[in-house]
């Protein structure tokens, strides 16, 4: 099944926007995110393709469901992926997965040349060096990232939660971090301007891990971590951040239907993709807001 308002088979070619799933979750302790992708498709046709906020039909963004990019194993993942991506230079958005999995679409940017910046919406830092002896555990994966890109091109958003040691990493290091308690303290707008000025240089990619959101709106995920942001917060950042018109891709991991409720979880994640690929829209239609 096709993630709804997806341009039909023959058609592909005309896809300026392109949709990936990577049904993979083997650096999760708890599987199930690998169903993530087929369930968020599923879940977008529980929404209207018309998106009421923008007055927007999201078919007439023209984009493609590429289908699954499957892998047997994380050291081959990478390949898979830069060569289904490398025929297609539109935008794009990736649906995981365990956040293990942002970690070669990060490498397939950076393998382009240039910088590329990172911002990851996520409860958790996944700033440790390694977990349950796995380097490239979920729980690691900013830190590999950061590896790649370097630390000062990233940013991490929503964040909530993270061990002593990822603490000592984030006060002595060059990463930005916007804690959960911060957007709502200090108010939305002047973090999403940082983030888009952020962004202002370079290539950047979005790393949405679903919990981000309060569990009461993302209950369907492995750590559920209390105190997060609202689905408003969310789309609001995601939206301005697009808007300064750097962000060529964007991820969206961790939704487990496993541990999901009334598929609500993957709904969300439906819902978000459906808010990128509206901006994306609105970014090359002439700067016109919808
Ligand atoms: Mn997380």
């Amino acid at each position: 099944m096709k993630f709804i308002g997806s341009l039909i088979n023959k058609d592909a070619n005309k896809a300026k926007y392109g949709i990936f799933g990577i049904p993979f979750d083997r650096n999760s302790f708890i599987r199930g995110a690998r169903r993530g992708a087929a369930a968020i498709r599923a879940s977008s046709h529980r929404l209207e393709s018309f998106l009421w906020q923008q007055k927007f039909e999201v078919s007439m963004a023209r984009f493609y469901d590429f289908g699954d990019i499957r892998a047997l194993n994380y050291r081959s993942l990478y390949k898979h992926l830069s060569k289904r991506t490398s025929n297609f230079k539109g935008r794009s958005i990736f649906l995981g997965g365990d956040h293990s999995v942002t970690l070669p679409i990060v490498k397939s940017l950076a393998a382009r040349g240039g910088k590329v910046k990172v911002i990851s919406f996520d409860a958790h830092a996944d700033l440790r060096d390694s977990y349950l002896k796995n380097r490239f555990s979920n729980a690691c994966v900013m830190r590999r990232v950061a590896e790649v890109v370097g630390f000062e091109n990233v940013a991490e958003v929503g964040v909530r939660s993270c061990s002593y040691e990822e603490f000592g990493l984030i006060q002595s290091g060059s990463l930005r971090i916007y804690g959960a308690d911060v957007i709502k303290g200090e108010g939305l707008s002047r973090i999403a301007e940082e983030l888009a000025d952020f962004t202002s240089s370079g290539i950047a990619h979005l790393s949405i891990d679903i919990d981000v959101l309060d569990p009461c709106y993302a209950p369907g995920v492995e750590d559920p971590e209390p105190e997060g942001l609202s689905v408003s917060e969310l789309i609001y950042l995601i939206r301005e951040i697009i808007r300064a018109g750097n962000v060529v891709s964007c991820d969206i991991v961790e939704v487990n239907p496993r541990l999901d409720v009334n598929g609500l979880t993957s709904v969300v994640a439906a819902k978000i993709a459906l808010e990128v690929l509206a901006s994306f829209w609105e970014l090359e239609a002439g700067g016109g807001k919808l």
